[in-house]
């Protein structure tokens, strides 16, 4: 017999199927047995004897014939798409047994440790709640890929081996590269530029590394960043692209996935008019709302990032506000400082909900321009010889940001770790494992 998907069922009543999946839930009720069975599709209740059950449980890979059948009224359950069926079982055949899971993944909530959590990754995955986080994911990474092949970007792959580090400070891992010195990138930027003269807009999804040397809740050592950059184009225009590209892809997400926000709690986000701050009015802002005298200072503290966007929800009715104009030596050596106030530059954040989900500036797209920043910077123009190529060859005004998908995976769903929002996340203690148990 053929496999049906267990959300087809709902349209299969009294009709004899074969469903295939894993074993979630095991419930004895005397000689009758309770089975929640899932597959890609969903989860469906199986009414078994003690006979077919025999010893199953979670995790288990079966195959199981059986009628389906209306549930009586009052045992629908309506947080179930398939709520108002069930399957009564003819037949099981288990193909293959799992070993004994180290914790009750049957459980309503999975009452775990994060590292704990992190340790059973490959199987704590698979819980319900947990896979909800990576669908969100996965519809943000279609949101963006979307809103960006709409601006008419063209999707690019990009290398994670570099000569050079591309973001500058001692955050860059370094890898022996057949005896020559190579580094990760820390993001695909000068990829990304380098394809302006070839496409003129791009986009790309690339890993990105960073030596990270702290452990908190917002940073991993190895993230997944959404890029975008365009040719010919202003600072507003820039602006305008940022503020389109993540509401798109923010929104996209939260209404193909308001299922999963509701199971989360959160509400979906808003999106009033993007308030633009300097980062010297913000600060002021900060200073009014709060009292804390941040002005003057280089960045914004990460309590800074949550009272802005307190203040922006309040007065704009926005999860989202734009701050420009960082010190130009605080960031990095591609932006173009502010021609009316070089100290400043022509650069952004985007925050969301109380954290920098994106970054980026309008470019240095004069060549000896570059290369004087470059060695003003302490770094050596040859280690950039690829790059510099494509200023050297017409290289027209050009700008672009990043947003960093477990950044705004995690704020969305509104988790308190960013770990959570990386299906395998390294950092200083962990790759898979904790690194501390394979000394
Ligand atoms: P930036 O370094 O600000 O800019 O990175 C862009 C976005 O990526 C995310 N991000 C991170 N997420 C988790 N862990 C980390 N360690 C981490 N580092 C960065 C953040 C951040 O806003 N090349 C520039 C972008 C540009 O100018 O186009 C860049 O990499 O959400």
């Amino acid at each position: 017999m053929d496999r049906t998907l267990i959300l087809e069922c709902n349209k299969k009543i009294d009709e004899t199927v074969k469903i295939c999946g894993w074993v979630q839930v095991r419930r004895d009720h005397g000689k009758i047995i309770f089975l929640d069975i899932s597959d890609r599709s969903g989860v469906i209740q199986v009414v078994a004897t003690g006979d077919l059950a025999g010893d199953l449980h979670p995790q288990d890979v079966v195959c199981i014939e059986g009628q389906v059948s209306k549930r009586p009224e009052k045992l629908v359950n309506p947080n179930l798409e398939t709520g108002t069926i069930e399957l009564q079982a003819k037949s099981v055949e288990v193909l293959v047994k799992a070993q004994e899971l180290p914790f009750d993944m049957g459980a309503k909530e999975l009452d775990l440790q994060l590292p704990t959590l992190l340790d059973y990754r490959s199987l704590t995955l698979r819980y319900p709640k947990v896979k909800d986080i990576f669908k969100v994911q996965a519809s943000l990474l279609d949101g963006f890929r979307n809103a960006a092949k709409k601006l008419e970007c063209t999707e690019i792959v990009v290398p994670t081996i570099a000569a050079a580090s591309t973001e500058g400070g001692a955050e860059v891992f370094q890898v022996n590269y057949f005896g020559y010195k190579g580094f990760l990138t820390q993001s695909p930027q000068l990829y990304k530029q380098m394809m302006i003269p070839v496409f003129e807009r791009v986009f790309t999804v690339a890993k990105a590394y960073r030596a990270e040397p702290s452990v908190t809740t917002r940073h991993l050592t190895e993230s997944t960043q959404m890029d975008c950059e365009f040719g010919f184009v202003d600072f507003n225009d820039l602006l305008d692209f940022l503020e389109n590209i993540a509401i798109a892809t923010i929104d996209e997400a939260a209404k193909n996935c308001s299922d999963i926000l509701e199971r989360f709690n959160v509400e979906r986000p808003k999106f009033g008019k993007t308030p633009r701050l300097t980062l010297r009015e913000a600060q002021e802002i900060i200073y009014q709302e709060t009292g804390r005298d941040n002005r003057g200072e280089k960045d914004l503290e990460p309590q800074d990032e949550v009272d802005i966007c307190k203040w922006a929800l309040k007065e704009h009715g926005s999860d989202l506000v734009t701050i420009t104009h960082f010190p130009t030596k605080k960031r990095a050596f591609y932006t173009l400082p502010d021609p009316e106030d070089p100290e400043f530059s022509l650069s952004y954040d985007l925050l969301f909900r109380g954290l920098e989900i994106s970054s980026g500036s309008q470019r240095i797209n004069d060549y000896q321009q570059l290369v004087e920043t470059i060695k003003e910077r302490g770094m050596d123009p040859k280690n950039f010889e690829m790059y510099l190529q494509a200023f050297k060859y017409g290289m027209p005004p050009e700008g672009g940001f990043s947003f960093g998908l477990e950044r705004i995976t995690m704020h969305l769903l509104e988790l308190s770790n960013i770990r959570e929002a990386s299906l395998f996340p390294r950092d200083m203690e962990r790759v898979d494992v904790r690194l501390s148990t394979l000394r």
